[in-house]
């Protein structure tokens, strides 16, 4: 089986470290890169908590670059201390970080990485705001072409966190999410549609509390906090753990189910500003290069988790 190369944007948090070790831990993945943006916490504590992951899932040989530390036009991201902590991964153990991060900017790696490599051969999977990749797009146009697929999780067609239309990664940095989205890369949006079903329910913490290996202890940990701050925050018994969602769309389609569909971002609304506009009415252009997870095998994604868990 050829693996599937990607590089990951990300913004660690709690969900985003589950998206980690979920692609470290897969045979089916070959993690190029890892970059980082503002936004669950700022753009240096992101970084470290990068670095201590990735040590944690034997990540040595994998280039971490830092990206932007606040979004393209706005002024700062909005970082979710309420839901990650102050370190962005309070009550958690991790070993120290002593590998160093890549000298080259998050948007300069992406772009390093897609220009070396065969054509179409490259997904990018980003889990936080949208800037590092608007970045890239903006310095090295030609990777629009060169990508295979961007597999995010940003969005939702039909609601939204942070506003009642509005998902956190696309509201943090509405401008780079238009500018991404309107590129012609084709682009699965894996937003809160698809996540709001993969609740870490009491069930699956079990089963991952059972396993022996410094991931799971680290996943126990993690799934542990983000229970309660899910909960003391946003009133959910189940925390929806989003990010890895997007890693198991690329591992495999058949788990986390997409439509076409046209989608556009909203970044000039009073209310709708970070709004993923996504049209589901049914006939859809020939030229359409977006679409939208809709349906999520829970069974099989959380079996990739425990099954990547158990590898680490
Ligand atoms: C999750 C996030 C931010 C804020 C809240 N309340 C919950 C982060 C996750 O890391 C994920 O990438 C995305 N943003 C979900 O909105
Ligand atoms: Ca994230």
């Amino acid at each position: 089986m050829d693996k599937k190369k990607i590089i990951i944007d990300c913004d660690p948090g709690y969900d985003d470290a589950v998206a980690i070790l979920l692609a470290a831990g897969s045979p089916a993945i070959d993690l190029l890169a890892i970059t980082t943006v503002a936004g669950n916490q700022t753009i240096e504590k992101v970084t470290k908590n990068a670095l201590r992951i990735a040590k944690l899932a034997h990540l040595e040989n994998v280039p971490i670059a830092a990206g932007a530390s606040r979004p393209l036009l706005r002024q700062a991201v909005t970082v979710a201390a309420n839901i990650h902590g102050e370190s962005g991964l309070d009550g958690t153990t991790l070993p120290e970080a002593e590998y160093k991060v890549d000298p080259r900017h998050a948007a300069q790696l992406i772009v390093d990485v897609v220009m070396r490599e065969p054509e179409k051969t490259v997904t990018l999977v980003p889990i936080g705001p949208l800037t590092n990749i608007a970045l890239a797009a903006r310095i090295e146009p030609k990777i629009v072409d060169r990508v295979k697929e961007v597999v995010l999780m940003g969005g939702g067609a039909h609601i939204g966190n942070i506003k009642p239309m509005a998902e956190f990664n696309i509201e943090n940095d509405p401008e780079a999410a238009h500018i991404v989205f309107e590129e012609k890369w084709p682009i699965v949006m894996v937003g809160l549609d698809l996540t709001y079903q993969a609740l870490a329910t009491a069930a699956v913490k079990e089963k991952i509390a059972e396993i022996d290996t410094p991931a799971a202890r680290f996943l126990t940990q993690v799934l542990a906090r983000f229970s309660e701050n899910y909960k003391r925050s946003k009133g959910f018994d189940e925390p929806p753990v989003h990010d890895p969602c997007a890693v198991a769309r690329v591992i495999d389609e058949t788990i986390v189910k997409a439509v076409s569909a046209p989608i556009h971002v909203e970044y000039r609304g009073d209310y709708t500003a970070g709004m993923t506009v996504t049209d589901l009415r049914g006939k859809v252009p020939a030229d359409c290069h977006t679409s939208v997870a809709l349906e999520l095998d829970r069974e099989r994604f959380w079996n990739l988790i425990i099954e990547a868990a158990k590898r680490l």
